[in-house]
């Protein structure tokens, strides 16, 4: 019995020490503004809505692509960020992680289908 309760006090303090060592991390990787932003990105004939989206230096931000009509796709050359090909009603979140030293950097996103690009389907991701 006593055995038994030493063995269980041996992995509380196991697990407090894990616990400390958790709460340690997370506070040395936890900066300011590092909470996910979450845009919704609509694709129709020939635009993006909205065609500007903002995000801070070595963040990934989840965006939502949602196609209301034709087929569209959502390409950022710079970061390699390439969507699948959308069918009209498909959607897809992609993630976009910006690099830490992008700060004020303006990247250009388009949709690479056809002739869209010059037809005026291309928007803004400007970094903060
Ligand atoms: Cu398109």
């Amino acid at each position: 019995m006593s055995k038994t309760a030493k063995m269980l006090s041996v992995i509380f303090a196991g697990l407090f020490l894990l616990a400390g060592c958790t709460t340690t991390t997370s506070s040395q990787t936890n900066n300011d503004d590092q909470s996910p932003a979450d845009y919704t990105i609509e694709l129709s004939s020939f635009k993006f809505s909205p065609n500007l989206i903002e995000a801070n230096p070595g963040q990934t931000i989840k965006v939502r692509l949602s196609n209301l009509s034709g087929e569209h796709d959502f390409v950022i050359d710079e970061l390699n960020v390439r969507s699948e090909l959308l069918g009209a009603g498909d959607s897809q979140t992609i993630e976009i992680k910006i690099p830490e030293a992008a700060s004020g950097k303006i990247y250009e996103f388009y949709c690479a289908v056809s002739n869209h690009r010059a037809m005026g389907m291309v928007g803004t991701l400007r970094i903060k």
